[in-house]
């Protein structure tokens, strides 16, 4: 993809400058993880009776536009990154506040690859040395927590290296495309990023239920403790899990998979989904 320019804020904001935008309505980005850093996902949400908590969540997005829906031109670009800390921080977290014309918009953001993170700015209790030693291993996107069941726990560590470009989403507030921003008043627009899909048993549909049992098994030296190199161990074959038609060859790649689809808009609304490639780093 083509390296985009790096437009200070101020410019950004300037939309009143603009004759394709007339400043009278205000939208608000956000990002939510629908507070599950901070409160967990509980054994009833599990087939299998276990429950997780989280120590940390970091989620890269950026790049959030609204486009003329017939000529597809962007009205409002906010040319910029961010890297969250989405436990023990704010949820949701506000990303940038701006002017934009009040006629319909189609809505797009990206789950920015690595070398579009270099200068991300952080939210959260994230710390700069943090989310570098993440990007310089090549990860964008990195959640650990610990799975518990009957008196066991397992810690687990899944860090990914996403690159999803999310467009033309649908609105989950009223299920219209795009957003409307309100007139003379301020509209949401969150990005929500559903981690349930880090559990997902099945691809292909939203409806997948959660499984923990598999991560827990990946632990092959019983350490208590299952990173990337035990969940690449782990054959998708030999776990029943449902890949809706895709080839995947391990757990991690299935996680990988269901997490390209975790980004939502305004809570459930879903986007088409394009890939990102990221400039000098393979994957
Ligand atoms: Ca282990």
């Amino acid at each position: 993809m083509t390296k985009r320019l790096w437009i200070p804020l101020a410019l950004v904001m300037a939309g009143c400058d603009d004759p394709e935008i007339d400043g009278d309505a205000v939208v608000r980005w956000e990002l939510s993880a629908e507070n599950i850093g901070d409160d967990g996902l509980p054994a009833e949400d599990f087939v299998d009776g276990w429950a997780v908590t989280f120590d940390s969540i970091i989620l890269p997005v950026g790049f959030l536009t609204l486009s003329d829906p017939e000529t597809d031109e962007r009205r409002n670009e906010v040319n910029q990154a961010w890297m969250a800390q989405m436990v023990n921080s704010t949820d949701p977290v506000e990303l940038v506040t701006i002017n934009a014309n009040s006629s319909r918009s189609d809505v797009s953001f990206e789950a920015p690859p690595v070398d579009e993170l270099e200068d991300a700015s952080l939210l959260g209790v994230l710390t700069p040395a943090e989310a570098q030693e993440l990007r310089d291993d090549g990860f964008t996107f990195v959640v650990e927590g610990t799975g518990t069941k009957e008196g066991s726990s397992v810690d687990f560590r899944i860090p990914l290296a996403l690159g999803v470009l999310m467009e033309a989403c649908e609105n989950g507030v009223d299920g219209t495309i795009g957003l409307a921003p309100e007139s003379a008043s301020t509209t949401t627009a969150q990005v929500t990023v559903h981690l349930e899909h880090l559990f997902w048993n099945q691809l292909g549909t939203e409806e997948a239920a959660l499984a923990f049992q598999a991560i827990a098994g990946a632990d092959a030296d019983e350490d208590g403790f299952v990173g990337k190199a035990e969940l690449e161990a782990v054959n998708i074959a030999d776990i029943g899990y449902e890949t809706g038609g895709l080839e995947i060859d391990t757990l991690y790649d299935f996680i990988a998979t269901a997490m390209r689809s975790a980004y939502h808009f305004n809570g459930d609304g879903a986007c088409r989904l394009d890939g990102v490639e990221s400039e000098g780093h393979a994957h």
